[in-house]
């Protein structure tokens, strides 16, 4: 039985009436005091990026001082939209090329996979015969760290493609250079008195994007793996009921898995096992919110206490010994509301640093020694408690978790009967797909909104398409909601169309796969390719499409822009500001088909975003003559 949104509501009233008791704040608070919202912001036509304004764009002032108009105002905002979420995104993929540098024997991190590690070295074409594997990881790290600023040539990872793709996006100019490049040129581009023209502004909005997608957040993903393991499926809990009263409960959120990795092994440590048992709890509990969240799920099967909109909610129950981040999608909320409770709110990253928060900095060389510092911090703190503040609600369902590409292909290998032998590529998958026992995949990714009931956009979403024997693959917060609703349990697919069903049960699979964090989006750009080129098709030929339907950040934009630019229809259940600019409107909706082969939607009814979804796919198929 799947959990319901109403059920989840229930739970965050119950809460918030203990917040309502210590005089918390809440984000349902804020975000009703900050609505109705600036109508021009939200059209995308407020400009503030000169003195000379801000300027804001309304029928009896058509254009900005300087005379840029709607539509070079949009496009401008938007581009700088999708350079913010390009460079979180690619940062974080730089600190992971940077933790793979530090890698050693005995050291905190170290080589978990080294298989994969030889084969990118491959792809890349580096020299591994005789050569030490972490002498090899760091000319890897190094060979990776100049991906951000080398001064010719385009992303490696633009070989994974199938044939013809990446001459085409050359030709479009929407071949992502240098990470770090593309996202100068982007705020170079917006800079006052630069690019007005929204057809330029969107070409590098799109190439900005693929740097993230193609670059960035493809070597955050790939070296991750390196490091902490390939995900491989495991089981696992989601929700608030994974946290346990009797125990220390400590609640990483952020991104980086170099720091929920290291504190998940020192919490596992019998030491601090002991030492939590010494000061009268049964044990120590981790768990998890946002990205991070997925990331150690999915290698350990650590349990998802929520996702973004339940981060505060996590410090509401009362027994949240330490809510410990990284970076992004961190509410600043976090320091004022643990002050109401005894909860201990650990910032750990030069890049987010809050108030109200212990700043405990955390690097690679000093990683160990950190993470036992915040773990013994948490145990220290169980004595704080107020227990007439305790409260947990009792939430949560099984889900599988840890779909990686090598493990999709491995687990549907041999699914369809005319399938003998093992393959290892996605043929069986396409068999499936070709003979409509599957339809086509939604790639379901992206945020809660508070604009969005939370959470009922992802799970409305996944039910209709799964009824419709459509697989999703899904990350980032979607993927935690379907793990709260109980999609992720193998027993969903008593909720799919027969022809999923069937395949579901043959290769012992949920009907919602999880892909992992934001970055793992560049798992599902990998899976297309492969798809594509066991087809012999071109990516955008494919039944497939991209959904984020209560999206929030600039990193989603960033995302979008990769999606579309891999040549994959992306779905939008919020506006990104752009309804201010007709010419805008149709350069995103349409106009980038010629250059990737799709485009967006954005409709905010999710019965009718669904719909079109379905349509979309059915309508690739028809092209494609299956
Ligand atoms: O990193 S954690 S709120 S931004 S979906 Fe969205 Fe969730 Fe943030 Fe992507 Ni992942």
């Amino acid at each position: 039985k799947l959990t319901t949104v109403e059920e989840f509501e229930a739970a965050t009233a119950r809460l918030l009436e203990t917040g309502a008791k210590v005089g918390a704040d809440a984000w349902q608070i804020r975000a009703k005091n900050q609505t109705p919202h600036c109508k021009f912001g939200e059209q995308g036509i407020c400009c503030r990026i000169c003195a000379m304004g801000p300027c804001r764009i309304t029928p009896k002032a058509p254009r900005g001082v300087c005379g840029c108009d709607a539509h070079g105002i949009v496009g401008r905002n938007f581009l700088k939209f999708t350079a913010g979420g390009a460079a979180t995104h690619s940062d974080h993929g730089r600190e992971i090329c940077h933790t793979l540098y530090c890698a050693k024997e005995g050291g905190n991190y170290q080589v978990k996979d080294p298989e994969k590690l030889l084969r990118i070295a491959k792809e890349w074409g580096v020299e591994t015969e005789g050569k030490d594997i972490y002498d090899l990881a760091h000319e890897m790290a190094e060979i990776g760290l100049m991906e951000y600023g080398k001064p010719f040539g385009y992303q490696r990872f633009l070989d994974r493609m199938p044939e013809g793709q990446k001459e085409k996006l050359i030709e479009n100019e929407i071949a992502p250079r240098a990470i770090d490049r593309e996202v100068a040129s982007s705020l170079h581009m917006s800079h006052m008195g630069c690019s007005s023209l929204p057809e330029a502004l969107v070409k590098q909005s799109l190439r900005c994007g693929m740097a993230d997608g193609w670059g960035g957040s493809m070597m955050g993903t790939e070296f991750s793996d390196v490091l902490f393991g390939t995900p491989k499926p495991i089981d696992t809990e989601a929700n608030l009921g994974v946290m346990v009263e009797e125990n220390v409960n400590i609640v990483v959120h952020g991104h980086d898995p170099s720091l929920s990795e290291m504190i998940c092994e020192y919490a596992d440590s019998k030491e601090m096992i002991d030492y939590a048992k010494s000061v009268g709890a049964k044990g120590i509990t981790v768990s998890g919110v946002c990205c991070t969240s997925n990331e150690v799920a999915m290698r350990r099967g650590v349990p998802m206490a929520g996702n973004f909109l339940q981060q505060e909610n996590v410090v509401l129950t009362g027994a949240c010994e330490a809510i410990v981040v990284d970076v992004q999608c961190i509410f600043p909320a976090l320091g004022p509301l643990s002050k109401c409770f005894h909860t201990k709110f650990v910032t750990t990253s030069p890049i987010a640093q809050m108030p109200d928060s212990e700043f405990i900095r955390f690097n690679a060389e000093t990683a160990g020694e950190n993470a036992k510092a915040i773990v013994k911090m948490a145990i220290d703190n169980f004595k704080n408690r107020k227990p007439e503040l305790v409260h947990i609600p009792q939430l949560k369902q099984k889900a599988t978790v840890g779909y990686s590409v090598e493990a999709i292909v491995k687990v549907l290998d041999g699914v369809t009967n005319s399938q003998v032998d093992v393959t290892g590529t996605t043929k069986p998958l396409l068999e499936c797909i070709t003979s409509g026992v599957i339809r086509g995949a939604v790639a379901m990714v992206g945020c809660n909104n508070p604009k969005i009931r939370p959470d009922y956009a992802h799970i409305e979403l996944m039910k209709k398409c799964i009824a419709n024997d459509i697989v999703i693959i899904a990350s980032g917060c979607s993927a935690q909601a379907a793990a709260k609703a109980g999609l992720m349990d193998k027993s969903a697919r008593d909720l799919c169309g027969a022809g999923l069903k069937r395949v579901c049960e043959l290769a012992d699979i949920p009907p919602v796969l999880h892909m992992g964090s934001c970055v793992d989006i560049s798992r599902m750009m990998i899976l297309a390719a492969e798809l594509a080129k066991d087809s012999g098709l071109q990516i955008n030929q494919l039944p497939v499409v991209g959904c984020a339907p209560e999206w929030m950040s600039e990193k989603a934009v960033s995302i979008g822009n990769y999606v579309v630019g891999t040549g994959i229809d992306t779905f939008l259940g919020v506006d990104p500001y752009v309804s201010g600019s007709s010419e805008m409107c149709e350069l995103l909706t349409e106009g980038t088909r010629k250059w990737t082969g799709a485009a967006y939607t954005v409709e905010t009814d999710i019965e009718k975003l669904v719909d079109l979804m379905i349509e979309r796919i059915e309508e690739k198929r028809t092209a494609l003559g299956i």
